[in-house]
């Protein structure tokens, strides 16, 4: 079976040798379509192959459809492999680097022979790109800092990608009958914004039939150690996959273990000597007489220790002790708290759902409400509304709003914040609107003062609510913002202006620490998918896990209040 991930990835390809061979752009623009919808499809390609149906699938025409033919009948694709004797997969992959293009990965292929992003570095670094046509010191430094946020990426995943690898793994190990407890451990399960590798905890007593299936399961592309009680796997994707399988007796103490963080183990072994205890992944002991006085139950070791129970995303070492020992540990906030989405999208800017689909997707998945803020005029390459299209979408939602049941949509916007810190629509507009989000999204580079400044500007305006991803940062392909956050912190709680926390896995921000300082200064914080299509929706749980790394509780969160309460909310700055 050819599955339409493969099938995108080769047209993905593709699109990008013929990019760098400055082809025909309607051709180009063809292939680029079909590797989309190849990817977000939700029929197999192979499926509607045998009924001969391909042409059903949007910008399939005869030409495309004869070439995934080929591919599913025979497993290769002639005119591909023909494309890859002129461009190597090397500089292919220049084009992940942020900074460069087509134009650029052409120009350092043929200049300099640059086929690998290890040649572009010793390039870089020897100054020889500097003299290239169209290049500069400058441009030559981006590069380098560029390939530094590529290796990143390809050490540490997002959380988004990250767990639905996980989540899938472990669902196929807990089918069988000897796994007795199963869990997700690590920086995983203390759910951080990145991840390294996945730690995956069993506990069983027949630990060679797990290891075997682990070893072979369909995600399973290279095994990098194998034993009876830990295992490694590379998938597909190219996530490491580490499986332990321990005793029942001594699940809760591994569990433990392997969640850390190891700053937090260290602390807990501490607290265990004074107290003459010994802990290690198998149990706790007493050290007089080696005596095991638990082991099987996580939550029982911080009761013998004095503590309350802490959970997961608090294990930093990060004033979680102290807080567990004076009974300060905050409630933490749960999915069923939230209620409702405040950063959306729709096919009035660059979604790809409608309104009436984005709110009945928010309906089913139980939530109250769901705001909708689409881009605004200054933002072209994302169809941002200008005031006209706002007005027209403000009317249309009050038409859905009394059309439907169960959901209210809030009208909203995600307004540009301009270069000098006003806004892309005017107030008499943004008034008649119930919620307002501003977002920086151009003119990135300005200095840090004039940006922090900016912001101010924009949260100084009475109608905006929430600050939309405050940093910036695209994980592995932008650093955050050069912005003073502590003082936009300051200036969001004197201005009763919230930041958001957006949960689209490539953006996790605000961060959990920023989160936390927010928090102290009872600046409210909004939770925000950044949905551009309905199933994206389902992100809210990675910012509410950065929520609760961030130590909020129900009553920090704009979007656990009722509509009732939030509508009297947003009224009020
Ligand atoms: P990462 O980098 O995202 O994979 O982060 P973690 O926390 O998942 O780190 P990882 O996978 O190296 O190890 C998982 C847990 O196992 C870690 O949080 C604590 C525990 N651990 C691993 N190695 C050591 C060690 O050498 N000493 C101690 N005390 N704990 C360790
Ligand atoms: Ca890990």
């Amino acid at each position: 079976m050819v599955k339409n991930a493969e099938l995108a990835y080769i047209f993905g390809n593709i699109t990008k040798i013929l990019k760098i061979q400055n082809d025909n752009v309607f051709k180009i623009r063809a292939y680029e379509r079909v590797a989309d919808t190849l990817e977000n499809m939700p029929m197999e390609a192979e499926t509607l192959y045998k009924s001969g149906r391909l042409n059903e699938i949007p910008g399939v025409g005869t030409a495309i459809a004869q070439k995934i033919g080929e591919l599913i009948e025979t497993g290769r694709l002639e005119y591909y492999e023909k494309l890859k004797e002129k461009i190597p997969a090397g500089v292919l992959e220049l084009l992940n680097i942020p900074d460069i293009g087509p134009r650029k990965a052409k120009l350092f292929y043929e200049e300099l022979g640059i086929d690998s992003v290890e040649k572009l570095e010793k390039a870089a670094l020897a100054h020889q790109l500097q003299s290239l046509y169209g290049m500069g010191k400058k441009a030559e430094e981006n590069i380098l800092r560029g390939i530094e946020l590529y290796k990143r990426r390809e050490q540490r995943s997002p959380l988004g990608i990250a767990l639905p690898i996980a989540e899938e793994i472990v669902r196929e190990l807990k089918s069988l009958p000897c796994v007795d407890q199963i869990s997700i451990a690590g920086s995983l399960r203390r759910g951080k914004d990145t991840i390294k590798d996945i730690d995956i905890l069993i506990s069983s007593l027949k630990p060679e039939k797990i290891m075997e299936k682990f070893i072979n399961l369909p995600q399973t592309k290279e095994v990098l150690a194998e034993g009876l009680t830990k295992s490694a796997i590379l998938t597909k994707q190219n996530m490491q996959v580490d499986l332990r399988v321990v005793s029942p007796d001594s699940f809760g103490t591994a569990l433990l273990y392997f969640t850390g963080s190891q700053a937090h183990n260290v602390r807990l072994r501490e607290m265990a000597v004074k107290r003459g205890l010994k802990i290690n992944e198998y149990g706790i002991f007493q050290v007089k007489g080696d005596k095991k006085i638990g082991g099987d139950d996580e939550n029982e070791i911080y009761e013998i220790l004095g503590l309350h129970y802490i959970m997961p995303e608090l294990r930093e070492d990060m004033g979680e002790f102290e807080a567990a020992r004076h009974s300060t540990l905050p409630i933490p906030v749960e999915l069923n708290d939230i209620k409702g989405d405040l950063h959306t999208h729709t096919d009035y800017s660059d979604g790809l759902n409608s309104i009436k689909e984005m709110a009945a997707a928010a309906k089913q998945r139980g939530y109250q409400y769901i705001a909708v803020t689409d881009h605004s005029q200054s933002l072209h390459i994302a169809g941002g509304l200008d005031e006209v299209k706002l007005l027209e979408q403000i009317k249309r939602i009050n038409e859905i709003n009394r059309d439907i049941e169960g959901i209210t949509v809030l009208k909203g916007i995600e307004v540009d914040i301009k270069s000098d810190g006003s806004l892309d629509i005017s107030d008499d507009i943004l008034k008649k609107l119930d919620i307002v989000i501003a977002a920086v999204h151009s003119n990135l580079k300005q200095k840090r003062a004039l940006l922090t400044e900016r912001y101010r500007r924009a949260m100084e305006n009475p109608y905006v609510d929430i600050i939309a991803h405050p940093t910036g940062r695209i994980i592995g392909y932008r650093e955050p913002f050069d912005i003073d956050i502590q003082e936009i912190i300051r200036i969001a709680a004197r201005t009763k202006t919230a930041l958001e926390i957006n949960s689209s896995p490539e953006r996790m921000d605000l961060h959990d620490i920023y989160v936390k300082s927010a928090k102290e200064q009872s600046v409210m914080l909004a939770i925000g998918t950044d949905a551009h299509q309905t199933s994206s929706l389902d992100q809210m749980r990675y910012g509410l896990a950065i929520a609760r790394r961030g130590w909020l509780e129900k009553a920090n969160l704009l979007n656990t209040l009722s509509l009732k309460k939030l509508k009297e909310r947003l009224k009020k700055k």
